[in-house]
């Protein structure tokens, strides 16, 4: 009865492979073909200007809208401007083509001072060698673009009225080529929470793509690792794709708990010695967004 329980929930897990890849593949044949494989299907994703006021600890995660978006090596920036849309200052240079090259990948952009904030400690795939100034935090406008600054991929600009500057970018990102309005709160610096894009597959506008993450932010890499600014959340334990890791313990996580059953060296194997009953019970004690 038990094992038969097992098999269907298992079944489950495999259904939900199943959709991902027929997701995968209609995202596919829904990918404009023309482009080569490049960089330009990408949105930003999450922001944090700060962490509990450590104005030195910034990350920005982006995620690519389709697959093969990958090759940074053609060169990619992130560039910051201020409330009046002027002073650019380049972020980071985006230099080497990274592995994870699926839909819904991320790439996560971060300062040196952000490890110390992270747990674990955060192995970002580019490195922001210069930070956003304090003094652009209340307004402010964020550029993903070529090397050479001639087309702006995609834009996230904050601060409501108070920024005056461009909000546009490519329309392969967002129909009408307008990112704007802006979102109306400042860049978030003082607690755990980033701006993190809430829309659907593509840009409509930044007010309304936009909003603070419900708790303490976690943030990936290319690799799929996962870097919580919160407390530990182990129990938050599996996935079936990178673009799953969602900062809550729930029916993904007790569905593949359930699959591996007996396994062992598995991030669902809390307390060791393979997986069970122990560690489905801790995961049912835990269920619910990670705080
Ligand atoms: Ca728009
Ligand atoms: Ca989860
Ligand atoms: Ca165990």
């Amino acid at each position: 009865m038990k094992d038969s329980g097992l098999r269907v929930l298992a079944g489950m897990s495999v259904s939900l492979i199943a959709t991902e890849l027929n997701m995968a593949v209609a995202a596919a044949v829904a990918a404009p073909p023309a482009a080569p494989p490049a960089f330009h299907f990408m949105q930003i994703d999450q922001v944090i200007g700060g962490v509990n006021g450590d104005t030195t600890a910034q990350a920005i995660q982006l995620r690519m809208r389709f697959q093969f978006q990958c090759f940074f090596g053609n060169g990619a920036r992130l560039r910051v401007h201020d409330a009046a849309g002027a002073n650019p200052i380049i972020l980071a240079q985006l230099d080497q083509d990274l592995p994870g090259c699926a839909t819904g990948d991320p790439v996560l952009i971060a300062t040196a001072a952000f490890a110390s904030h992270t747990v674990p400690v955060v192995v970002p795939d580019f490195v922001i060698d210069t930070p956003i100034p304090e003094s652009y935090f209340a307004a402010g406008s964020l550029t993903f673009e070529d090397a050479a600054g001639t087309q702006v991929y995609w834009r996230l600009s904050w601060g409501g009225d108070g920024y005056t500057g461009d909000t546009s970018g490519a329309i392969v990102n967002d129909d009408d080529g307008e990112f704007g309005p802006p979102w109306p709160g400042p860049l978030p610096a003082d607690g755990l929470q980033a701006l993190q894009f809430q829309g659907g597959t593509e840009s409509t506008a930044n007010v309304d793509d936009y909003a603070l993450t419900p708790g303490a932010a976690v943030f990936t890499n290319n690799a799929c690792e996962r870097f919580r600014l919160g407390d530990p959340c182990p129990w938050d334990c599996a996935f079936v794709a990178c673009q799953d890791i969602d900062n809550e313990v729930g029916i993904v996580d007790f569905l593949i708990l359930l699959a591996s059953w007996g396994e062992t060296d598995l991030a669902c194997d809390f307390d060791g010695g393979g997986i069970g009953i122990t560690d489905l019970l801790e995961l049912l004690a835990h269920w619910g967004p990670c705080r």
